[in-house]
């Protein structure tokens, strides 16, 4: 059943979902992703959603492709369309963590490997519990590492370390991958879940339209110059200047008081 395979819990302001999979270290089959593709749809058709927090049932977090899904099995006698996998599932997936105008944090509560890796660093914040490992299991398998990991990968750690780390495949721990840069905080396994809802939470009270424009700026930076960047913030300004976030904000902090802003416009 394709529910099953993505747990969905709404909570007041964010959504937390879980990749339930875990015999399988909730790898991606085709059913998992088009469960997550939904429950990332509804969160973002939610106006009262401001958040979403992806993790991992049982000891994984996700083990990236799952190599025995009958949906990437060729006709006997035929080769896999690796391709197809990436541009019908994997691709607009990481698009749309990139795209979707909330928050997206990554509880990494176990072992990510594969496209596991990259769901995590296509997140906005990742938090990593001490029993998570990162893996470019790519190589293990002949493969190159994909679902943006050639692009995401240099940008976070440096090119020296992402080539490394993708051509021997090694396993990071969380100690390792936070020192890295791959990761916001490593946070005690017992403290994970606690930690990433305080963030939703958050969240859940600040600003969304100051958060979706901080999202896309930092999107759109990767490709700009500094000139088409001062334009864009000076633009972006303008715009959140003349909306009710900017008009509660400073308001509320006149009147020394929480500001209350209200769901996604
Ligand atoms: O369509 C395309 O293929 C293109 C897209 C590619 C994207 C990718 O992500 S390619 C990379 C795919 N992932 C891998 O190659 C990782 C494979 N898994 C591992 O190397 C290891 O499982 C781990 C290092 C992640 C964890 O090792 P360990 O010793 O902690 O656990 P385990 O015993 O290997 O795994 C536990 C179970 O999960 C086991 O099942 P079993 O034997 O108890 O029934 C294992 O087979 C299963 N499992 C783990 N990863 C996968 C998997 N089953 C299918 N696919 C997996 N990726």
């Amino acid at each position: 059943m394709d529910g099953a395979t993505v747990l969905v819990d709404i909570r007041p302001g964010y959504r937390v979902l879980t990749l339930n999979r875990p015999d399988k270290l909730n790898s991606f089959t085709g059913v998992m992703h088009r469960a997550l593709k939904a429950a990332l749809d509804e969160a973002e058709a939610d106006k009262a959603c401001k958040a979403v927090l992806i993790t991992g049932a049982g000891r994984g977090f996700c083990a990236g492709q799952d190599l025995a899904d009958p949906e990437i099995a060729p006709e006997p006698g035929d080769t896999p369309d690796l391709g197809e996998t990436l541009e019908k599932n994997y691709n607009p997936l990481i698009r749309k963590l990139r795209s979707m105008p909330l928050p997206v944090i990554a509880a990494v509560n176990g072992v990510a490997a594969g496209a596991g890796v990259s769901l995590a660093l296509a997140s906005d914040i990742v938090l990593a519990a001490r029993a998570a490992s990162f893996g470019q299991a790519f190589v293990k398998i002949g493969l190159v590492p994909d679902s943006g990991a050639t692009y995401l990968l240099p940008r976070l750690v440096g090119p020296a370390r992402a080539r490394a780390w993708a051509m021997t495949g090694e396993t990071l721990k969380a100690e390792q991958a936070e020192a890295w840069g791959l990761v916001y905080r490593v946070v005690d396994d017992d403290r994970l879940i606690a930690e990433a809802e305080a963030l939703c939470q958050r969240f859940a009270a600040a600003s969304p339209a100051s958060l979706a424009a901080i999202k896309r700026a930092f999107e759109i930076a990767e490709d700009n110059s500094l000139d088409a960047q001062l334009d864009h913030e000076r633009d972006e300004q303008r715009r959140l200047g003349r909306g009710r976030d900017y008009a509660e904000g400073v308001a509320a902090f006149m009147e020394k008081r929480k500001p209350v802003f209200g769901g996604r416009t």
